[in-house]
């Protein structure tokens, strides 16, 4: 009984060894295993962790995505109704392109017109003033009083000449060159009256300093026009009155119809 008892304590003894040794290897496996669980506990609560942090990320980036789509959207329609503009604009500036080309164009024909009626004008005036200086050349040959050299310029169908304005005026003086000339010019009728040959009454002359300066005494009734200065006449260009039985060159004017020279 003893020895069965022992044997019995053996196997217990045994067994609960073998039970031990079998419950601590189990429970170094569980405190392995929680080991694990616990790394792979942290590691999951990191990765929870990064994946909060990147989700709070995406939803900021979204919310500027959004902010930036609508700001666009913004930019897209004032960049549409800017381009609106500009093709409204873009049409009215062609419309205006092609107005101010057909303006261009009337002018340009204007232009040619004038041109080719200036054109005329300055030959027609060229050739008046050939007429007017054949009649004027023949007087310079001879040298007559007032009276004869109008004779002479009516004989001709011409009279003495007129002078309208300034540019007749160089035109007489450049014809007469150092001559002396009469011309159309008279106060015979009243003393201080001066009237052109076809009868009207002189308003502004080319009239030398001092002149006229011929009174009843002196008797100066009739001009001439000086080009180049001469002492006999102060050297004082312009009209002068002389008295009319002196004997001067003259030019003739063959008034042309109606045509007046510029
Ligand atoms: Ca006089
Ligand atoms: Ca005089």
């Amino acid at each position: 009984a003893a020895v069965c008892l022992v044997l019995l304590c053996v196997i217990l003894l045994t067994a609960v060894i073998v039970l031990g040794i079998t419950l601590t290897q189990e429970r170094q496996q569980f405190i392995s295993k929680n080991e694990n669980l616990t790394n792979e506990r942290e590691q999951l609560i990191f990765k929870n962790t990064n994946l909060t942090n990147e989700r709070e990320q995406l939803i900021l980036k979204n919310t500027n995505l959004t902010n930036e789509r609508e700001q666009l959207i913004l930019k897209n329609k004032n960049l549409t109704k800017e381009r609106e503009q500009l093709i409204f604009k873009n049409t009215n500036l062609t419309n205006e392109r092609e107005q101010l080309i057909l303006k261009n164009t009337n002018l340009t024909n204007e232009r040619k017109q004038l041109i080719l009626k200036n054109t005329n004008l300055t030959n027609e005036r060229e050739q008046l003033r050939n007429q007017l200086q054949i009649c004027g050349n023949i007087s310079l040959v001879y040298m007559k009083n007032w009276t004869e050299s109008r004779r002479y310029c009516i004989e001709k169908g011409a009279d003495l000449i007129i002078i309208n304005n300034g540019q007749e005026q160089d035109f007489v003086q450049n014809m007469s060159a150092a001559a002396v000339v009469y011309i159309g010019l008279t106060d015979s009728d009243v003393e201080g009256s001066w009237k052109w040959v076809y009868g009207s009454t002189l308003t502004s002359g080319s009239w030398a300093s001092g002149q006229p300066n011929g009174d009843n005494k002196v008797d100066e009734d009739c001009a001439v026009t000086v080009a180049v200065p001469r002492p006999a006449f102060l050297n004082l260009v312009g009209w002068h009155d002389v008295a009319c039985n002196r004997a001067f060159q003259w030019i003739c004017e063959k008034r042309i119809s109606q045509f007046i020279l510029p």
